[in-house]
């Protein structure tokens, strides 16, 4: 898989009409009347990164969840004995390994996984069927980019991500190829904020509980919690301690889905798998933290704008789920010194339900310290999916068409172009950037 290039903007500037879901605002009547189709995602074939960033294709990598280890710690920082408290997430930072984000990947694990799938195929029918797939496959890329352009219109911060839209986009045989683009500048801004040692730690606390929540083999799910020898050292993990944390280490699932016009083939990390009860099937797990809230009881006022900001952030949990067929996302909620005081499972597909009821979480109450039913939910599926299916259609539009002109010229000029540089005028890469118009105050 070859890097894509990188051409000028300059001679593109075609803007879009967007139409804006302003669902939080009481004018703001939503141009979504339902949402897009949403084809349930199939997977096609999965992937692993190792230690040292190596990709297999297998499944090496891929994690079992057994669930957080029991809350039964006595709290350090607290002198007055507490309530029990679950696994320290400052556990390992010291050994934190962090994947090297200066070495651009692009598209080329998820491209390459697709081809050995295909050259792997048992028959010729299947083999065949496979490229047929990917040909009529409308946008390749990693889920990660499809829930930002699908969060982008949000005004919320909980709701959006903070770093700037803005993505490489190329048109192949008619499928449009997406990645993220980021300058050197964002780069290092993104870095600076990442070594920040409290915003480091942040971002460990997410790992870690991954790490304590999951296990190697299905076996190992079915063993009791038990502090873990060493190999080095008399001193035992913790007990649910999955192993030290390195984020080159990834499982990542392909899958091909439809939204709205939109066929997508994209591929994305998952945390882990559990054995359904029910179907005997292995499910899809995805792991997150947040941060613990103020209990209705002790301050109603505190807890219900706590309550709307987790809710606000579901919008993404939701959809960086729901995009890849993640049926179960399990939270797990910390205090502010990075103990696990308790962890909710939610059914992907549950969650807009939810939201709309306003009973996300267990006791949701209104300022008089009532159950809380809110009249317009903070978010609704079709305002996200709608707007990323608008997107989609018309970055892919506007590409294909820009593509065919640089073609049309290339034609006209081929006896002067070296075999390179005609390939880059035909495959040129554009560079694609959204911006909110509710930024601008
Ligand atoms: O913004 C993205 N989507 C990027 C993805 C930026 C740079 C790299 N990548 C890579 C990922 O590392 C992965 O190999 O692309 C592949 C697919 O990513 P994705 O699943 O589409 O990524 P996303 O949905 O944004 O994130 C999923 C998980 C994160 O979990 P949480 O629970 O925090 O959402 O991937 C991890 C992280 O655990 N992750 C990363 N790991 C290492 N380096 C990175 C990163 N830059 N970004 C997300
Ligand atoms: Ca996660």
């Amino acid at each position: 898989a070859s890097a894509p290039m990188v051409s000028s903007m300059s001679d593109l500037s075609v803007l879009a009409t967007l139409q804006h879901p302003r669902i939080s605002t009481a004018s703001g009547v939503s141009p979504f009347a339902a949402p897009p189709l949403f084809q349930q995602p199939a997977p096609l074939c999965s992937f692993s990164f190792d230690e040292a960033r190596k990709q297999w294709q297998d499944d090496r990598s891929k994690k079992f969840y057994r669930g957080p280890p029991p809350y039964n710690n006595r709290h350090p920082h607290q002198n007055r004995a507490p309530a029990a408290f679950g696994a320290d997430l400052n556990y390992g930072l010291e050994r934190y390994i962090r994947r090297d984000e200066d070495l651009p990947e692009h598209l080329d694990a998820l491209v390459a996984a697709l081809q050995h799938r295909t050259e792997s195929a048992g028959s010729e029918a299947e083999r065949a069927e496979l490229e047929q797939e990917r040909r009529k496959a409308d946008v390749v890329t990693w889920r990660g980019i499809v829930t930002k352009i699908c969060t982008a219109y949000e005004q919320s911060p909980e709701a959006r991500f903070s770093d700037p839209l803005e993505l490489n986009a190329m048109v192949l045989d008619g499928t449009l190829y997406l990645e993220e683009y980021t300058s050197a500048s964002a780069m290092a801004e993104k870095q600076r904020k990442e070594d920040d040692p409290k915003m480091l730690r942040m971002g460990y606390y997410g790992y870690s509980f991954e790490s304590y929540c999951t296990v190697d083999t299905e076996e190992q799910t079915r063993e009791p919690f038990r502090p873990i020898p060493h190999k080095n050292s008399p001193v035992h993990h913790p007990a649910g301690w999955g192993g030290d944390v390195n984020t080159n280490v990834q499982w990542c699932q392909v899958v091909k889905t439809k939204l709205g016009n939109n066929r997508l083939v994209i591929g994305g990390e998952v945390d882990a798998v559990q054995r359904s009860a029910s179907t005997g099937r292995e499910e899809l797990v995805e792991l997150k933290t947040s941060m613990q809230m103020t209990s209705a009881h002790r301050n109603p006022a505190k807890a219900a704008v706590e309550q709307e900001r987790f809710e606000k952030k579901l919008l993404k949990f939701f959809l960086q789920s729901y995009l890849l067929g993640i049926g179960k996302i399990v939270v797990g909620f910390r205090d502010y010194h990075g103990f696990l005081t308790t962890h909710q499972e939610f059914e992907t597909l549950r969650i807009p339900r939810m939201v709309r009821a306003g009973q996300p979480i267990a006791g949701r109450y209104d300022q008089a310290g009532k159950p809380m039913i809110r009249e317009q939910s903070v978010w609704e599926p079709k305002d996200a999916l709608g707007f990323g299916d608008q997107i989609l259609s018309f970055v892919r539009e506007t590409i294909a068409a820009h593509s065919d002109a640089a073609e049309e010229k290339q034609t006209a000029a081929k006896e002067d172009l070296t075999s390179e540089e005609a390939e880059k005028v035909s495959h040129p890469v554009f560079r694609i950037s959204y911006k909110s118009p509710f930024d601008q105050v």
